[in-house]
């Protein structure tokens, strides 16, 4: 008898689940509490059936399915506290159907497969939705989906059925990032292509990790003055894209990589850690006690910085406890890396791209995006980089291009326009989205008929969300490493190479020859 079982993410255990004790970390009280908590969404999505939207609930469910994304939230009483919250709500609207938590795991291999999919999808897009709504930004669609999706989680469906659902939800997922995509450019201005600063310098500071761009406006601003430099790490990188948050001084640079080193990159820190969203990683003694975390992460014994009721943050506590810890006594500079090429910036270049590709110079474009991890086969990613002509042009986004994004300088330019072109974060995929469009329309072709090839890279559930998006809109050919999700089966997964043509990812040599022939 296994003790939990979860298989959402990349590196779940064997390649198969997680059943002893997450790979992540988790633990089985956490996996299966997440479980309760998403049955108990379940009967409550069937018992809101018939009324009103409520949208209290829809911030439930939204925040719920967030917190069970991989790598939120690890602690047993922000999850309790949740999961009684959703089934004071069951019992307050009454009469439906229980689902059980291991309803969840019912039914033959593929239905579990599909459910799992919407599922895993839900909780991602539910991130997205969380950082649009706390800048006012809702979709009334967006929003009523979660209950829609999930009352359709717990129905029963064929095989067509769960995947029109899936198919339907990648493009309200669509609209999700497009309404991020507005929130954040509203909110801070369009990306422009910056030069980030990497290493560090003397002083007290806090390091900023994660996906929230709030968190980090709040934080500038009450560290301004102060004496407290800030540094973005891992997906946090893009904010110095943003001209409204890269005006601060004191934002200083980009410290360390991906989230799978932040164990070694954090140890004996004299500085303190604000957690945003995931990715958070079993701290290790040598830095647990400077941490902080936010909104829907939690670890066990972190201190937590809630919202007040106005969504304001205090972060004066923490922002001292960087003072007392004295920062760092030496400088470090490192290689600067460049971001900021949202769709504004790229297609404001459109044209020299557009007369490249007309005369030859740029051959092929690459979506190189995704996650990053800790897997030995992720080395994939840098090698094909390394290994992409010079007559091609990569795009990237999220936390995989930790992968190469040091190779920027070596990479080159064409015609003035860098090689490679940091979009941002994971839901900046939308940015990568429009840019295609719009290529397809120059072209006048589809976006199968571009010389466009995505290499994606998948470790946790907002990949799932983009990857149902990319296949919603009918994107072919895709490659997707570093291996496929154990939770989609050899009968589903037959679906998506012939009607898609998705791809696992080979070998850096054989897949650019074959994406190039
Ligand atoms: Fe295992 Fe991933 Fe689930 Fe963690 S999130 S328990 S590593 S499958
Ligand atoms: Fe990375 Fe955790 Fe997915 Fe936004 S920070 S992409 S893994």
């Amino acid at each position: 008898m296994s003790e939990m079982f979860c298989f959402q993410c990349e590196q779940t255990a064997g390649g198969k689940g997680c059943t002893r004790m997450g790979v992540c970390g988790k633990k089985p009280e956490v996996s299966n509490l997440q479980d309760e908590i998403t049955a108990s969404m379940i009967t409550l999505a069937r018992a809101l059936e018939d009324s009103a939207p409520c949208k209290e609930c829809e911030n439930l469910f939204m925040d719920a399915l967030f917190m069970c994304v991989t790598n939120v939230n690890f602690d047993p009483v922000p999850i309790t506290k949740m999961r009684d919250k959703i089934r004071a709500k069951v019992a307050e609207h009454g009469g439906a159907e229980e689902y059980k938590p291991e309803d969840l795991f019912h039914g033959d291999e593929d239905v579990v497969s599909l459910r799992s999919t919407l599922l895993f999808g839900m909780r991602g897009m539910a991130a997205y939705a969380h950082h649009a709504r706390i800048l006012g930004k809702e979709d009334p669609e967006v929003f009523a989906w979660f209950q829609k999706g999930l009352k359709a989680a717990g129905d029963e469906h064929s095989v067509e059925g769960w995947l029109d659902l899936i198919m339907e939800f990648g493009q309200i997922n669509l609209k999700c990032m497009k309404l991020l995509d507005e929130a954040n450019t509203e909110a801070y201005g369009n990306p422009v292509p910056t030069e980030v600063a990497t290493g560090y310098k003397k002083g007290p500071f806090v390091i900023i990790t994660g996906h929230d761009l709030l968190d980090l406006k709040m934080l500038l601003e009450q560290t301004e003055g102060k004496g407290v430099n800030v540094y973005t790490h891992g997906e946090m990188l893009p904010a110095f894209g943003y001209p409204e948050l890269n005006k601060y001084p004191h934002l200083k640079g980009n410290f360390g990589t991906a989230w799978q080193n932040q164990q070694k990159e954090f140890d004996g820190i004299p500085g303190v850690v604000l957690y945003t969203t995931n990715c958070i990683m079993p701290p290790r003694p040598t830095y647990v006690d400077n941490l902080y975390t936010t909104a829907e992460v939690g670890w066990p014994g972190v201190k937590h910085i809630e919202a007040d009721e106005s969504g304001y943050k205090d972060f004066s506590a923490m922002i001292e406890h960087a003072i007392q810890l004295g920062g760092w006594q030496d400088e470090v500079e490192g290689d600067p890396l460049m971001t900021g090429f949202g769709h504004n910036a790229v297609l404001g270049v459109a044209d020299k791209v557009v007369n490249a590709v007309k005369e030859g110079k740029i051959k092929h474009i690459f979506l190189v995006g995704g996650c990053d991890g800790a897997k030995l086969g992720r080395d994939y990613y840098t090698e094909f980089v390394e290994k992409s002509p010079k007559d091609t042009l990569i795009l990237t986004l999220a936390c995989g291009k930790y992968r190469f994004n040091h190779l920027q300088t070596k990479l080159g330019d064409i015609d003035g326009i860098p090689r490679l072109l940091d979009m941002g974060q994971c839901n900046d995929a939308f940015s990568a989205i429009e840019v295609a469009v719009a290529l397809a329309k120059v072209f006048e072709c589809g976006v199968n008929e571009l010389p466009l090839t995505l290499v994606l890279s998948w470790y946790e559930q907002k990949a799932v969300c983009i990857l149902l998006t990319l296949l919603s809109l009918g994107i072919k050919n895709m490659r997707l490493g570093p291996t496929l999700p154990a939770f989609v089966s050899p009968a589903v997964l037959n679906v998506l190479v012939e009607k898609f043509d998705l791809k696992p990812i080979q070998t850096a040599d054989v897949d650019l020859a074959e994406m190039l022939a």
